[in-house]
């Protein structure tokens, strides 16, 4: 009996170290894609309830690629603190929730960053009437924070290193941590330049009486994230990416794909859309995901340009990088 028992056992955790993620997406028809509980640009449900953002864009060039269907996404919003349990036990099978690419996160926590879709920093809002210019002048403040970031480990270092004291205030959730904010409860909002950019123009019930401080104290490259453990699927998520910059790289755009794949005789273009080569089986997938992620989403400009610059957001490092930025994929090919 406790034989058989252990046999069964045995089976099954080698049937679950077996099913791949790939195999688990497809059995289940849908990519599970964790997202921000609602950053504006990034990821957030519009007035009908669909995801739209930069960071949903992956996810729906995920499912393109998977499915060759961008909509098979169900999106798990997680806040900065549930995000790491909902990839670690699974929940999720990726996250793109402008999250940022550091080595702890990657070697400790067991991740695999697959690359970076926003280059961003840390700064600082303030109140305009406080009439602060230089983070530096911040001596003393009381700052509203979220916890599990690495928003928090950066202002205790820049405090520190600068000599001058503040007092937190670390509330968990996005929305509580601004209403803090709006309520006057604390002088300075810190997080990532995106988000303050984003928060101000879109939750601020008065935009104009907060400023956002010229200094920028960290790197905060941020990106989609998967387990360690499957490189087949790490491999499909990062190129799935890389595949929305190169597209911008080689002028191929979600209205003009359709025709370049009967006409272009650019062999990069030929492969790109799948008409030469294997690519798409390299990846265990159709020879079309590359096509369909551009016909569907969009190339990393396109969705830059729906989701950040009506938010006011600059390309400045997320420019291609011959144009000066650094979003660079690696040759397709
Ligand atoms: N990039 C930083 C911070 C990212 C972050 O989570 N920022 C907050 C403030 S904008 C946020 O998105 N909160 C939304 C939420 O908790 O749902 C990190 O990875 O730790």
């Amino acid at each position: 009996m406790k034989r058989l028992f252990l046999l069964a056992l045995a089976f099954c955790s080698l049937a679950h170290a077996q099913q791949s993620t790939l195999d688990a997406v497809r059995a289940r028809g849908t990519v599970a894609c964790g997202t921000n509980t609602g950053l504006a640009g990034f990821s957030q449900p519009d007035s009908k309830g669909v995801w739209r953002g930069i960071d949903v864009d992956v996810c729906r060039a995920v499912a393109a690629a998977v499915f060759g269907d961008a909509s098979k996404v169900r999106y798990v919003p997680a806040t900065t603190q549930q995000r790491f349990t909902a990839l670690q036990s699974g929940e999720v099978d990726l996250l793109s929730r402008n999250t940022t690419w550091s080595f702890s996160r990657d070697a400790g926590l067991g991740f695999n960053f697959t690359g970076v879709n926003f280059y961003d920093g840390q700064g600082f809002m303030v109140w305009k009437k406080l009439n602060v210019k230089s983070a530096k002048q911040l001596n003393g403040a009381t700052i509203c924070v979220q916890p599990g970031t690495t928003t928090e480990l950066n202002l205790a270092d820049y405090f520190r290193a600068n000599r001058m004291t503040f007092k937190p205030v670390v509330i968990d959730k996005l929305e509580e941590v601004l209403n803090a904010y709006f309520a006057g409860r604390c002088d300075v909002f810190t997080t990532d330049m995106s988000g303050l950019v984003s928060v101000r123009g879109s939750r601020a019930p008065n935009a104009a009486e907060h400023v956002i401080l010229p200094e920028i104290i960290s790197k905060e490259p941020l990106g989609p994230l998967v387990r360690h453990g499957d490189d087949r699927w790490f491999d499909i998520v990062k190129w799935s990416l890389y595949a929305m910059i190169e597209a911008e790289e080689l002028g191929l755009t979600s209205r003009n794909i359709d025709e370049q794949a009967r006409t272009s005789k650019d062999p990069s273009v030929q492969r790109f859309v799948g008409a030469s080569g294997d690519l798409g089986k390299m990846l265990g997938l159709d020879n079309r995901w590359a096509f369909n992620i551009v016909k569907q989403v969009g190339n990393y400009g396109e969705s830059f340009e729906a989701n950040l610059k009506p938010l006011g957001f600059e390309r400045g490092q997320n420019a291609l990088w011959k144009d000066g930025g650094l979003m660079y994929s690696p040759p397709i090919r």
